[in-house]
């Protein structure tokens, strides 16, 4: 009998321990959730404003005195063999910042903006040429697409911490579908072609990494939200752990708020009836910025929510037009820092502990 409870107990601590990597993740952002927001930056520690591939180096860090407490980082290129990203972000490079800052207590996130697999061309190309349903099954493209997939999931299987142990990361793939834009949108395939894609992909992948990755769903703002609107495209509750929108300033701060709340409110009602994470999984300002528009445009709207993680895009090496967070040579710089104080904002030291 004593035999007997032992194999159980250790059954149950093996069969706990492999089911456990998505799970801890989760938790994680559950408590964190109900704590603050935390700060995210797509490609932080990568390049910024006036530099890049320094290693050590962050606009963030560098402007705020501490890292983002969340980092996401962008696949797209890897499906090609490509070793570096579309935006020129060597993997390698990718790879190891994403151990840095699991190492440092931080959460990561990626993203994929995956090339046409019709025509080579990048995911905004257009025309897209109904390039899902060529890679579902039954398409000519299947077997290059589970290809695609396997490659992914081998990068995800590579990330491990100085122990060898995997690192649990928030998987985001096929966002702003509901935008007519990527050739996974919705001006190239209808609401169950995407859902069949994204449960196709969740299911292909998961059976190759090893239940580490937490997956997000992320529409794009849309006129005249409505719940049955934000989840058009969802492909369901046992595929999705975390609800997000991209949402960015392109007019009057007012217009942006608004959208926001909008977007807020729906999100919060969908997030509570699927009992699942939500996040303002992208944003920024497109327009001329003002000061202060980090603590008197964002900040007031954050704080009226509940949100997992708020994720500024990237300030990009290669566009002067794409500056979504601040460097310390902008004129943002020290409202950005007053941002990153702001008690309900979290940054990589406040989430360092709360494992
Ligand atoms: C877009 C822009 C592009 C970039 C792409 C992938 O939103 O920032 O310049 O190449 O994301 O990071």
């Amino acid at each position: 009998m004593k035999k007997i409870i032992l194999f159980l107990a250790v059954f149950a601590i093996v069969a706990n321990a492999a089911a456990s990597l998505r799970s801890e993740l989760l938790k994680r952002l559950e408590k964190i959730q109900e704590k603050g927001i935390m700060l995210g930056h797509h490609d932080d520690p990568v390049y910024g404003t006036t530099w890049k591939w320094e290693e050590g180096r962050s606009d963030i860090l560098e402007t705020a005195g501490d890292y983002p407490a969340i980092m996401e980082f962008d696949l797209g290129g890897l499906e090609l063999g490509w070793d570096k990203n579309l935006d020129k972000v060597p993997f390698e490079r990718i790879h190891k910042e994403i151990v840095n800052h699991y190492e440092r207590g931080g959460i990561v996130a990626i993203s994929w903006h995956p090339f046409n697999p019709t025509n080579g061309k990048d995911a905004w190309f257009k025309p897209a040429g109904n390039a899902v349903t060529a890679i579902l099954p039954g398409g000519a493209l299947n077997p290059k697409f589970n290809k695609w997939l396997d490659k992914v999931a081998s990068f995800i299987m590579s990330l491990k911490d100085k122990n060898g142990d995997v690192i649990p990361v928030l998987f985001r793939p096929w966002h702003e579908m509901n935008g007519g834009w990527f050739w996974w949108g919705a001006s190239d395939c209808t609401p169950e072609e995407y859902r069949q894609l994204y449960q196709y992909t969740h299911k292909r992948i998961s059976e190759k990494v090893c239940d580490n990755l937490v997956w997000g769903y992320s529409p794009n703002l849309a006129s005249n939200e409505s719940e049955e609107n934000f989840m058009k495209y969802y492909p369901g509750d046992e595929y999705v752990d975390l609800i997000g929108i991209d949402v960015y300033q392109m007019a009057a701060d007012s217009v942006y708020q608004g959208d926001l709340r909008k977007e807020f409110d729906v999100m919060k009602i969908v997030g509570e009836k699927h009992n699942k994470l939500v996040a303002l999984t992208e944003t920024g300002n497109k327009t001329v910025s003002h000061p202060k528009w980090f603590t008197e445009t964002l900040l007031p709207v954050l704080e009226e929510y509940k949100l997992c993680y708020a994720l500024l895009w990237r300030n990009a090496w290669d566009n002067p037009k794409e500056v979504y967070a601040s460097a310390p040579n902008l004129p943002t710089a020290k409202d950005f820092k007053k941002l990153c104080k702001n008690k309900r904002i979290l940054m990589n030291k406040d989430i360092k502990k709360m494992k």
